[in-house]
């Protein structure tokens, strides 16, 4: 028989990856979804096969972290060999604005997870895994953070977060609850959600070169973040769940970075050289310098990616990009700061340090920063392109911008 496992937030980044990750390791994964008003499973429904055909491994249930009736029902019926609770209000700047809701979701929702648990006597037999986060990190007491750095969270997000924490550990101390923290730094994917700010960059940036938008808006570029790719850090959590012990896990690639140095490497991808001008809230990122082959082949390049070595040769391309209007010319401002993303609190800098998950997990990260930024901007290239090519034939795109 195989291994089941129950996933909440199946619809968000980590949820589509995991989802497919336990998928091929022969396991049936059930997972959590909210009724929405439009469809909401994208990132999922390359794994969705017709329920009624035999062998289907990949069921959803409708859900939410609110509602503990429901996540009791699910949990009796889907009886899960491990649990990934991954469901999240996750916006860090959002929760300022939400902030009662985040603790509900965040915080409360973990508990109710927890106490399913107990009610169906299951604390001896489901594994739990909690979507812990660096941002319990916040206004960093050590660098770089590990296990044992203390928290000080700094966000409402945060502060609901560090509840889930704490209330996960307590429930391993308490109930024998074999119950594990995944700590996890920044990860992101081209499927990241559009708001958070690498996928803003890579998103912006494709539209940018092919003449779908004019300039970004950031809030604070000096924010220093340890960005991993989502696919490794899906396979951690797994990890922590086949242990024997239960525990608390740091998962990180232990490099860092700023905003401003991901727009620039984003910007390069696609042949753009951009210089800084100006300080604080008047900072702008301009375009110094264009490599016009790299551009071309950045516009014209319908289909996967190139190898990331390769992106600095001589594109040729297919045709079906726009060669009217050259938006793209030296001294054009592209990167603009807009005080309306700065957070009431912001955690400056962060990076972790994953030597336990290495030592205990025989965990590494296998994505480096410049792999991330390329996979992401031309997956957005090619987002950009089918954008380009529905405008040209008169049909209406629509302009996501938040
Ligand atoms: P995400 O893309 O925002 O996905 C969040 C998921 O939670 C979505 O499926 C969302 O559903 C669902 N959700 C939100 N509120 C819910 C509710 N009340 N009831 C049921 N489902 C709800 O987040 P992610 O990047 O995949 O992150 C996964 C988890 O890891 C989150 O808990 C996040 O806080 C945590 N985390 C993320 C990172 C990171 O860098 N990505 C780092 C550390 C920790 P909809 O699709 O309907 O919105
Ligand atoms: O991409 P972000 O919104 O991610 P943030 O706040 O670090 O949170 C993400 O990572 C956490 C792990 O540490 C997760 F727990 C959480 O769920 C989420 O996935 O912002 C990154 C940095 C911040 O310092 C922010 O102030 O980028 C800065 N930033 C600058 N301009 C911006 C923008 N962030 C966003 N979202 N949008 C901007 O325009």
């Amino acid at each position: 028989m195989s291994t089941t496992a129950l996933i909440t937030g199946i619809t968000g980044q980590d949820g589509a990856y995991l989802a497919e990750h336990l998928l091929g390791l022969g396991y049936t994964v059930h997972g959590i979804k909210r009724r929405a008003s439009l469809f909401n499973t994208d990132r999922v429904d390359h794994l969705y096969s017709d329920p009624h055909k035999p062998g289907v491994r990949f069921f959803m249930h409708y859900g939410d972290m609110t509602d503990a009736t429901n996540l009791i029902r699910i949990v009796q019926e889907t009886r899960p060999d491990e649990i990934y609770n991954l469901a999240a209000q996750s916006h860090v700047q959002v929760s300022f604005e939400t902030a009662e809701y985040t603790a509900n979701s965040d915080a409360l929702g973990t508990l109710r997870l927890l106490e399913a648990l107990r009610i169906l006597g299951l604390e001896q037999t489901t594994r739990f895994y909690q979507a812990s986060t660096s941002e319990m990190f916040g206004l960093a007491q050590q660098v770089p953070q590990s296990e044992t750095t203390p928290f000080y969270p700094r966000s409402p997000y945060g502060a609901a977060k560090l509840y889930a924490y704490w209330i996960c550990v307590n429930y391993r101390e308490a109930y024998g609850l074999h119950a594990s923290n995944g700590i996890l730094f920044n990860h992101e994917s081209p499927i990241r959600g559009e708001t958070f700010v690498t996928r803003k960059i890579t998103r912006a940036v494709a539209r940018i070169a092919l003449g779908l938008q004019d300039d970004l808006y950031l809030g604070n570029l000096d924010s220093l973040r340890d960005w991993g790719h989502a696919r490794d850090y899906v396979r951690a959590m797994h990890l922590m769940l086949q242990q024997d012990e239960p525990s608390d896990y740091v998962i990180a690639t232990g490099e860092q970075h700023s905003v401003r140095e991901f727009c620039e490497r984003a910007c390069a991808e696609v042949g753009v050289a951009l210089a800084w001008r100006g300080a604080g809230a008047d900072e702008t990122g301009v375009v110094q310098a264009i490599d016009a082959h790299l551009l071309a082949r950045a516009r014209n390049g319908y289909g996967p990616a190139p190898a990331l070595q390769s992106a600095s040769g001589h594109g040729g391309g297919h045709g079906g990009g726009q060669d009217s209007a050259e938006p793209l010319r030296p001294g054009k401002v592209l990167v603009r700061v807009d005080r309306r993303y700065f957070r009431p609190t912001e955690v400056a800098s962060l990076i972790g340090d994953a030597s336990k998950a290495r030592e205990r997990l025989g965990w590494e990260p296998t994505c480096t920063f410049a792999e991330l930024v390329h996979e992401m901007v031309w997956d957005d290239l090619a987002q950009a392109q089918r954008d380009e090519l529905c405008k040209t034939q008169g049909f209406r795109v629509p302009e996501f911008r938040e």
